[in-house]
């Protein structure tokens, strides 16, 4: 799904929920004659319920343009890693590169990797020197996900295991440089 139909998707489900609230109210107006003795606070919950979906409308569609997934562009991406994990190892080549050695990824340009899982689930994590997480995805067997991400600063990454896959997987980690 291409990030402008994921948008819409998004932008219809949120308008989904929002006339279903409106619809409940409505409902519920006609079923409560007794609501007569709490009219006012009928009223206030009507007036949250519309504040409330407004709100929701509102940052919805103030944030649909920086939804996270979707922006990088895949076809654009300059360098492409294979990564296959499996107990308890990753599994790291650069397609192209010449010695099959440590690896190596330039700094400032989107870089794609290509994350497949060889036998169970494992989640590919990257963070750079400090530990934080920079970004990550699924390792699934049978699946290829895609993931592109730019590093703006050279220095060492590492990878750590983000899914619970057997008796070692505190152990499985590996790093590579940009450069
Ligand atoms: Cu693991």
């Amino acid at each position: 799904m291409n990030p402008t139909s994921a948008g819409i998707l998004t932008l219809l489900v949120g308008l989904l929920v929002a006339l279903t609230t409106l619809w409940f109210i409505a409902r519920s107006r006609q079923q409560e004659p007794a609501a007569q003795a709490n009219q006012g606070l009928y009223k206030a919950r009507t007036l949250y319920f519309v504040i409330l979906s407004l709100c929701l409308l509102a940052g919805l569609t103030a944030t649909l343009g920086k939804v996270p997934y979707g922006q990088a562009d895949a076809a654009n991406s300059q360098v492409v890693v294979n990564v296959n994990a499996s107990m308890y190892n990753w599994e790291m080549v650069k397609v192209g590169a010449e010695n099959a050695g440590e690896l190596v990824i330039p700094a400032q340009k989107d870089v794609e990797f290509r994350v497949t899982g060889l036998d169970v689930n494992h989640g590919f994590g990257v963070y750079d020197a400090d530990g934080h997480l920079l970004t990550q995805t699924q390792a699934m067997p049978g699946y290829t996900n895609r993931l592109v991400y730019n590093f703006a600063q050279p220095g060492v990454y590492h990878v750590l295991c983000l899914e619970y896959c057997g008796m070692m997987h505190p152990k499985m980690n590996t790093t590579f440089r940009v450069e």
